[in-house]
């Protein structure tokens, strides 16, 4: 058993499309794969704005909410919670040349009202978590735009919600490149920085997701303990990445074994989870997977988190010390490897 309580988002269970090839697998329903979450052991489901209101662009602000009461209801029924909703700012028309740093003005207030809409989703499903992932507030071309100036208007994104909803809490999940080649906010460094010149930096944290610390070439166990530190970490979104790859979404641990033990080292040590926090996971099934098999990097996940789980609950503290007191690493290294190996 896990001390810890998990979401998931519903486009971790996936058509298996990618950049080079068509969908492999069939359309779940959602109200399919909420059922399939809440037998794996998920209590909670992540959401973008579109995935609760379908077709939201064309939607008015009642139609929005009208709409979140009906998934709101759903959840309940299958005694599921919602953890956060992210608005998709990436897909839309508007949204081209990114939301708050677009060098358009009608695009940038279009992210502010897409921004608001979100809120009042939160409102309706029961959550007081807006996430922002900032898939195109970066450049293509370096000379594009102006980071000064964008640094300020992102600032002021996050205070005109903050402004509108006095509840509600922000995270920021940081992502070096992808779909962007610069992002303008890549680490959680970055991410901590925006929310300490805000007008209520308590409401504003970070999520850190494992692949996008290492695509930034980082550790994403530093990354989580950093904003630890500074008791922002609001979610963690708990994958694997082999390498400076694209954005790979890998099932839990089974590239980096170390890193993922050390990540659920510093959520156990450091009492994560303990506000209400959950254990977000954003894994995709690779696309060989057959349709009948699409929730096994799911469940595959959870149980490496339980199992490194254990492995923490074996670490001993009392020869880490001893370790650190001799300055000797090495053996302090060994043990670990011993550790995870079972030796
Ligand atoms: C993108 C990513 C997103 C966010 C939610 O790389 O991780 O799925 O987690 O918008
Ligand atoms: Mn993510």
């Amino acid at each position: 058993m896990s001390q810890f309580k998990f979401s998931v988002g519903p486009w971790n269970v996936h058509e298996g499309a990618d950049v080079f090839g068509p969908p492999v697998r069939p359309t779940i329903a959602f109200a399919e794969k909420l059922a399939g979450f809440k037998q794996i052991g998920f209590s909670a489901v992540q959401f973008h704005d579109d995935d609760v209101v379908p077709e939201i662009e064309s939607k008015s602000a009642s139609q929005i909410t009208a709409t979140a009461r009906k998934v709101k209801q759903m959840l309940d029924d299958q005694g599921m919670a919602a953890e956060f909703v992210a608005p998709r700012l990436w897909e839309s028309a508007r949204t081209i040349d990114g939301a708050f740093t677009s060098n358009s003005q009608a695009d940038r207030d279009y992210a502010i009202e897409r921004s608001l809409r979100a809120v009042d989703i939160c409102r309706e499903v029961g959550c007081d978590l807006l996430g922002f992932w900032y898939a195109r507030e970066g450049t293509l071309c370096s000379e594009s735009k102006d980071m000064h100036a964008g640094i300020h208007r992102m600032i002021e994104g996050l205070n005109r919600i903050l402004d509108y909803d006095g509840t509600i809490r922000i995270f920021i999940e940081p992502k070096p490149n992808e779909p962007i080649d610069r992002s303008f906010v890549p680490t959680m460094g970055h991410a901590m920085a925006l929310s300490a010149e805000t007008i209520d930096p308590p409401r504003v944290g970070g999520l850190v997701e494992s692949a996008h610390a290492i695509l930034a070439g980082l550790d994403p166990a530093n990354e989580m303990a950093f904003a630890l530190a500074l008791g922002k970490l609001f979610g963690v979104h708990f994958n694997d990445q082999n390498g400076m790859r694209y954005d790979q979404d890998k099932a839990f641990g089974v590239e980096n074994l170390r890193q993922a033990f050390n990540q659920v080292r510093v959520l156990v040590e450091n009492r994560f989870g303990s506000k209400g926090e959950y254990i977000g996971l954003d894994v995709k099934a690779m696309r060989t997977q057959k349709a009948e098999a699409c929730y096994e990097h799911l469940k595959n996940s959870l149980q490496m988190v339980e199992l490194l789980e254990q492995k923490v609950g074996q670490f001993d503290y009392q020869l880490q010390r001893q370790l650190i007191e001799a300055r000797d690493y090495e053996g302090l290294e060994m043990y670990v490897m011993k550790l995870l190996l079972g030796g």
